[in-house]
């Protein structure tokens, strides 16, 4: 017998790749933490009929919303370098000069988990508040083999301290670490390789990342890195052509990755690729705002080659200190021209894809029963609004 049936609601299904596949006066049956059916309440099943019911008295439900890139865990915090970069100073610039990256690394490094997890787990409560259920987190402040490997184990303690679920990517291929400089190849070899296979050993990697940039790593090093990922048989993402085109779409694109993200200085060859791919294109408002960038994702491009697009918060000390997924949506927006409906399916659908997690993102039986229950009447209202939290209640994993 099914648990429960919800009633009188209006439901954003985003079964299909455009709008919101809406259901006026829907319902939904879930059962054993699952969605058993869905549809408009007139049509109810006999077998569903005795069922308890929750009248959701017209509100809008929608998927649980779904954060495919953070950088979640990490030390300390960057507001030094926020008031640099507002006396003038570029991302670039602190980057080389040893601040970036590389400070969070010194924090990173010194903290201890109990302290990384105290610091990440009102990160998670705010996305979670936001009807956040699935969140990405990814190593890449340690860049050595015992801090990229405890940030992973935090990473998977948020997920039995918190009521959400968490996919890990290994991101040792983030920054060249200080002891290493000027010696990217030794640095993949020595501590990035050994430690994504000790990492995976214990079971702590669920994909690999790589920072594909000048500043950052070549893309036949990140191929090194994807070489051993495919290897141990792990799904491969990448940040690509966020501050310059290095080409690292189209090498994502080559390892079948998941997502390639950021994505501002593609060019057409790259989306092509993705498409060919089915790379989802993870666009990251966040960062782009926070950089004061100027160029844009080509969003009209990827639509033409129908490269689906996740939105996400890139949740981080540096480029994007953004623990909002709808505020991640708003920008998506009024940044990047995207209609609501596409930041919708960007943190549901597409964000499910992106992560290889094809049992959620839509409101459709044999779904994972992870949904949001608004109080707005209307989905844009979502993405439309700023700084502000219509959520009513989260459903996870069926429990109401
Ligand atoms: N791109 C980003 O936006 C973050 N990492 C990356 O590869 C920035 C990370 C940071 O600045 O700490
Ligand atoms: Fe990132």
């Amino acid at each position: 017998m099914p648990q429960m049936l919800l009633t009188n609601a209006r439901i954003a299904t985003m079964v299909q790749s455009k709008g919101y596949g809406l259901i006026e006066a829907g319902a939904i049956a879930l059962e054993a933490g699952k969605i058993a059916w869905v549809g408009p309440e007139m049509d109810i099943p006999p077998l569903y009929q005795e069922v308890e019911r929750h009248n959701l008295a017209g509100r809008l439900v929608t998927p649980a919303l779904i954060d495919c890139h953070t950088h979640l865990v990490f030390g300390g915090n960057r507001a030094q370098e926020f008031e640099m970069r507002l006396n003038g100073a570029s991302y670039e610039e602190l980057a080389r000069a040893g601040g970036g990256i590389l400070s969070t690394v010194r924090a990173t490094r010194a903290a201890s988990e109990a302290e990384l997890l105290a610091e990440a787990l009102p990160r998670v409560d705010a996305l979670i508040a936001e009807g956040v259920a699935l969140v990405e987190i990814k190593s890449g402040y340690g860049l050595d083999h015992e801090t990229e490997l405890k940030m992973l184990r935090v990473a998977r303690q948020i997920a039995r301290e918190r009521p959400i679920e968490v996919r890990t990517s290994f991101l040792g291929a983030h920054a060249v670490p200080p002891e290493y400089e000027g010696r990217a190849e030794a640095y993949i070899s020595e501590i990035c390789l050994p430690a994504l296979h000790a990492a995976h050993a214990e079971g702590l990697v669920d994909a690999v990342d790589g920072f594909c940039e000048g500043i950052a790593f070549q893309p036949a090093q990140i191929a090194r890195v994807f070489e051993s990922a495919k290897a141990l048989g792990l799904p491969v993402k990448l940040h690509a052509e966020q501050l310059s085109n290095l080409g690292g779409a189209k090498l994502a694109a080559r390892f079948g990755a998941l997502s390639a993200d950021h994505i501002e200085y593609i060019d057409e060859a790259g989306v092509v690729d993705m498409a060919k791919a089915g790379t989802v294109a993870t666009l990251l408002p966040g960062a782009f705002y926070t950089l004061r960038e100027t160029q844009m994702p080509p969003i009209e491009m990827l639509r033409k080659h129908g490269v689906p697009m996740a939105v996400a918060s890139d949740a981080n000390p540096g480029s994007s200190p953004l623990t909002s997924i709808l505020l991640a949506m708003n920008m998506a927006c009024t940044l990047f021209r995207l209609t609501p409906a596409e930041a919708l399916a960007g943190t549901t659908r597409h964000a499910a894809r992106a992560l290889g997690a094809h049992d959620r993102g839509a409101v459709m039986a044999g779904q994972r029963a992870d949904l949001a229950v608004w109080d707005v009447s209307h989905p844009a209202e979502l993405a439309y609004r700023i700084g502000f939290n219509p959520l009513h209640r989260r459903i996870y994993g069926g429990v109401f």
